[in-house]
């Protein structure tokens, strides 16, 4: 039966709304399953989008800045030109430090922790992070990524926050990710819920949910490590590169190095495989930082379907003992990380 026009003028219209879901939506979805969420959690993430956003705008600058003035001049705008690993930390600092909700900020960038409103009852949270994790790779226009870690207090909200209180097992993340600078700038976080990819609309200055519950396939075909140090990592690195060459495990594999942590986990964690930085005879302990490069990433993996491992343990089980430690690194998906372990059973017996 059709409405006569009279009636279609006076029944109100039904809103069909559209699929976009911003992260700051989506942040406060999720937020919204936790009892006794208060909004201060979203408010501390928005921090993050904000700062990666300026980041990701200065990137996209970078060969152009170079022209514009070197690092420590000044430019025509008669602004001081800053290193963008630099201008990163700065943008984090300032864009957190004014969040109420965080107590201290521990960076890549800064020997030691910095105090933001530590001491404080709504300081509930402690942000780790690398403010611009392969920056060595800014100068060859090559992707490079911001890598994030979050935490809660350690003590009473009421007592003065320590340092000691940054040194907490990735097992203990609330949220974690990172932001890939990219040919697109994508975020990709997890709180614990699934992770989930959202990439920047640099039309309109938003991240827009673009991957939603990304998991790392089961297996890949592609390893992914600095090859040159092989010969001088231990014995089970070289077997399990040695059988992902040969076709040991049922399949060649193909390699991918990028040298650009974020990159080269990111592809792992859309395509599988496996992301290797192992010890070798110059760095016992590898290259990577346990605390805002490792955690982050492992978490991602793990709520992806994906493990990492140090090769002695879960990365998210190591106690950290210091804020800037590194750690032998290993992630990828289920199949590749088992053939893993089984290089490093081979290996002990
Ligand atoms: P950085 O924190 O000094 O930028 O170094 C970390 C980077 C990672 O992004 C990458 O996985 C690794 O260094 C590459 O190291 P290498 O050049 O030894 O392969
Ligand atoms: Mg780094």
């Amino acid at each position: 039966m059709h409405d006569t026009p009279e009636a279609a003028i006076e029944r109100p219209q039904k809103l069909t709304f559209s699929p976009l879901v911003t992260v700051q939506q989506h942040i406060l979805q999720e937020q919204r399953r936790f009892v006794g969420a208060s909004g201060e959690f979203s408010w501390l993430l928005s921090g993050l989008t904000l700062a990666t956003k300026l980041v990701a705008a200065k990137v996209r600058r970078a060969g152009l800045s170079d022209i514009l003035g070197a690092e420590g001049s000044t430019n025509v705008q008669g602004e001081v030109q800053q290193k963008l690993d630099v201008y990163a930390n700065d943008m984090l600092l300032h864009a957190l430090k004014v969040r109420e909700s965080v107590a201290m900020m521990a960076s890549e960038e800064d020997e030691t922790p910095l105090l933001a409103h530590g001491g404080s009852p709504t300081a509930k949270y402690i942000v780790v992070f690398d403010p611009l994790d392969g920056s060595s790779n800014i100068d060859v226009n090559v992707s490079v990524g911001t890598t994030f870690s979050i935490l809660r207090r350690t003590r009473p909200l009421d007592e003065e926050v320590t340092t000691d209180e940054v040194l907490q097992p990735g097992n203990k993340q609330v949220a974690a990710g990172y932001v890939l600078y990219g040919s697109s700038t994508m975020l990709v976080y997890s709180a614990g819920r699934g992770v989930h990819g959202f990439t920047l609309d640099p039309a309109v200055g938003a991240y827009v949910l673009s991957h939603p519950n990304i998991r790392i396939p089961s297996s890949g075909k592609y390893y992914s490590m600095n090859e040159a140090h092989l010969d001088r990592c231990p014995e089970p690195y070289q077997r399990l590169v040695a059988g992902l060459r040969s076709g040991e495990y049922g399949k060649r594999y193909d390699s991918r190095y990028i040298g650009s942590m974020v990159s080269d986990f990111h592809r792992t964690l859309l395509k599988g495989g496996i992301f290797l930085y192992p010890p070798n005879d110059l760095r016992p302990e590898g290259k990577l930082r346990l605390l805002y490069e490792a955690n982050p990433i492992a978490y991602i993996a793990e709520q992806a379907g994906g493990r990492a491992s140090d090769g002695r343990q879960r990365i998210l089980d190591v106690q950290p003992t210091s804020i800037h430690q590194r750690t032998p690194f290993v992630v990828g998906g289920p199949q590749e990380m088992q053939y893993f372990e089984k290089a490093l059973l081979a290996a002990s017996v």
